[in-house]
């Protein structure tokens, strides 16, 4: 038994006009209630500690900047590396990343019992649009304000095992897991801020976004035979609703923990990551049975492309 005793730690909305300090404050919160349980990682959602500001769209770059953090851990961060460090947790969480280059990602990181950072992401898939698009009922611009990701998926051997990390829309494209699981991963841990309405689709209603969270993630765990664990920031932030289901997610697809409401909050498991290595030996014995030779248009073609006859 390799067991890690995880904690999701959900956060409630983030207004824009609360300060990282404030925001920091409540993190250390969770992570004390989760020390008391015991926990061996403590995860946090995308943008963590911010509200959702792709939400605004904005044109003044000094603007823009002033959610983005220059340098990690930082002033405001640095007490929750150091509560962690003092627990002897590990920590995982999502922010907005200014590198000293001027590159603005979509980042999250994941740190040693220590306090250490040993594993960096940058969210690859970035939805949404760049430009201002009135047809819409909300702005959606994180293909304005980052970079897609330039780090590929890794996975990092840590914590006793094999961990990857994701972000939100990332969840949605099977490549994202099935290149995590040919990195034999074991843990994928990812944070997440989902609006509870298409602002394309008004008919789309909270149930059917709900749908689609939960189909993405217990794919990705079962077809990849491994623990997931899906935290997210939810509530309203300054009049717009953004979803819950924060989730734990066992190697054969089953919700094994979810949070029940909109605000700050922890729910834990003690993941077994040997309780990976039946499915990575037998149904998705990815050696035995993948055929990559006819695989190749997914690495290939970017768009659809309809059969001519
Ligand atoms: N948010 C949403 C997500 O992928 C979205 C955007 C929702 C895209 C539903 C498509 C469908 O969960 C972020 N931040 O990616």
């Amino acid at each position: 038994m390799r067991t890690l005793t995880i904690g999701a730690a959900q956060l409630g909305p983030i207004q824009k006009a609360d300060g990282r300090q404030e925001v920091v404050a409540r993190m250390i919160a969770l992570l004390d209630e989760a020390a008391g349980k015991g926990c061996d990682l403590v995860v946090y959602p995308e943008l963590a500690l911010t509200t959702f500001f792709p939400r605004w769209y904005m044109t003044d770059q000094a603007e823009v900047d002033a959610w983005f953090e220059r340098e990690m851990p930082n002033a405001a961060t640095r007490p929750l590396f150091d509560k962690a460090a003092g627990h002897g947790i590990a920590i995982s969480f999502g922010y907005a990343e200014l590198t000293a280059e001027g590159r603005r990602f979509n980042t999250s990181i994941l740190t040693d019992k220590s306090g250490s950072i040993v594993a960096a992401y940058r969210k690859v898939h970035l939805p949404g649009h760049a430009e201002h698009d009135p047809a819409r009922t909300h702005q959606h611009l994180e293909k304005r304000y980052f970079e897609p990701g330039d780090l590929g998926f890794p996975v990092w051997r840590t914590l006793g095992g094999n961990i990857g990390m994701c972000i939100c829309n990332d969840r949605r494209w099977p490549e994202t897991w099935r290149v995590m699981g040919l990195q034999d991963v074991e843990l994928v841990v990812l944070g997440f801020n989902t609006p509870s309405v298409n602002s394309q689709k008004a008919e789309e209603d909270g149930e059917k976004r709900h749908f689609h969270h939960l189909l993405s993630i217990q794919a990705g765990a079962y077809q990849n035979s491994t623990w997931v664990v899906a935290v997210a920031k939810a509530g309203t932030e300054d009049g717009h609703h953004l979803m819950g289901g924060t989730v734990i997610v066992d190697p054969d697809g089953t919700v094994v923990a979810e949070a029940q409401g909109e605000a700050d909050e922890l729910i834990t498991y003690a993941c077994d990551l040997d309780a990976t290595r039946f499915g990575k030996e037998t149904v998705f014995d990815f050696a035995r049975h993948r055929r990559i030779e006819h695989y190749g248009l997914i690495t290939e073609r970017s768009g659809a492309e309809a059969p001519s006859q």
